[in-house]
């Protein structure tokens, strides 16, 4: 019998050496130390022996099955140990090692200054409105004084839809769509997307943004001057306080007089640099007194009111303020280009 408990415990202890789980630690012991271990089973047979040998195995059984409970305790808190070292390294913090940096996204450029451009107008009073891209001939064209075949609708290269809509040449259509529904006095400014049929270069797009903008009154208390001077805070607003304005006079079917509007150029202050090519200042954009058959058109009476309107490209506001000197930039989606802002 000697012989048989020391064989058990020779392989109990050999086995424990090579577990690895908790689960398996579990089968041993039921194995060798559990109510039907072999252990258990061969004290069964302690009866048939003399009485001072059946003590003398009593003892040794005993003893044997401490050793074996002792080194499945051993083992488990060895296997312990190592889970905890294990998730100690993995989920180590060192908390002197610098953060990582979140890539965060930001606002385009071109949204960026629209949203400046309606600062600006909203605290001279204005309301920013818009409508929709495809409108009718009527409020892209006929209404703003542009009879059909009239050769002025070929300033404004124009994508024909096969219903005879067009996507919007220009955002003055809202204008005509707000005249429509609203009685002066009004100030608007109607920011949004415009298409034309033109190649595109460095300076022109065929899917690009205006800023148009319209105030109305009773007849006689709106002038020139009042134009030049809102579009002058417009411009310092923009540019910076030295910002001077000029008025050249141009033509337009929907104002009369026309002009057009220059801004000293930001970079050289006027003296002529490659911004402005030279000449000192750039020009941004249109503008003149309402024609009065703008407003009979959407039924107002005539002479009845007075106003002004202009307009201006977002995407070459955006390319004087920031020095950018290609338009097709702000629509090529290069972020080396766009993180810069
Ligand atoms: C107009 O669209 C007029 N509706 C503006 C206006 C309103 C004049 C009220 C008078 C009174 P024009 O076609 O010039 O005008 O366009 C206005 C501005 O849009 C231009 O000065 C320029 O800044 C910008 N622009 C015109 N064509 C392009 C283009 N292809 N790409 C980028 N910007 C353009």
């Amino acid at each position: 019998m000697k012989n048989q408990i020391n064989d058990i415990k020779n392989r109990a202890l050999g086995e424990i050496g090579k577990v690895k789980t908790f689960e398996e630690v579990e089968v041993l012991r039921v194995k060798y130390s559990g109510r039907k271990s072999e252990l258990t089973n061969l004290l069964r047979g302690l009866k048939d022996l003399s009485p001072k040998e059946r003590k003398k195995m009593g003892e040794l059984s005993n003893q044997t099955k401490r050793v074996i409970e002792n080194e499945l305790e051993k083992k488990e808190l060895e296997i312990k140990n190592e889970e905890l070292s294990y998730i100690d390294e993995k989920e180590k913090i060192d908390v002197t090692c610098p953060g990582e940096k979140l890539e965060k996204g930001h606002l385009h450029p071109l949204t960026q200054i629209r949203y400046d451009i309606e600062e600006i107008f909203k605290s001279m009073g204005f309301l920013v409105v818009d409508d929709r891209e495809v409108e009718d001939e009527f409020h892209n064209f006929d209404a703003l004084n542009i009879p059909k075949n009239h050769p002025a609708r070929d300033m404004q290269d124009t994508f024909w839809l096969k219903n005879g809509s067009v996507p919007r040449t220009h955002t003055s259509s809202v204008q005509v769509r707000f005249m429509e529904n609203n009685k002066p006095p009004f100030r608007i400014i109607v920011p949004g997307r415009v298409y034309r049929n033109e190649n595109s270069d460095a300076t022109h797009d065929y899917n690009f943004h205006q800023v148009e903008g319209l105030m109305v009154a009773k007849s006689g208390e709106i002038t020139v001057a009042n134009s030049k001077s809102i579009i002058s805070e417009f411009m310092k607003g923009l540019f910076g306080e030295g910002t001077k304005v000029r008025l050249r006079p141009s033509y337009f079917p929907f104002v009369e007089p026309g002009f057009e509007f220059d801004a000293s150029c930001p970079y050289c202050k006027g003296e002529g640099c490659r911004i402005c090519k030279g000449c000192g200042w750039i020009e941004l954009g249109g503008a003149g007194m309402v024609n009065q058959n703008v407003f009979t058109s959407v039924g107002l009476t005539e002479d009845e009111f007075e106003g002004f309107a202009f307009g201006f490209g977002i995407e070459r506001l955006a390319m004087i303020k920031y020095g950018i000197d290609d338009i097709r930039l702000f629509h090529a989606g290069d972020l080396r280009f766009l993180e810069q802002f």
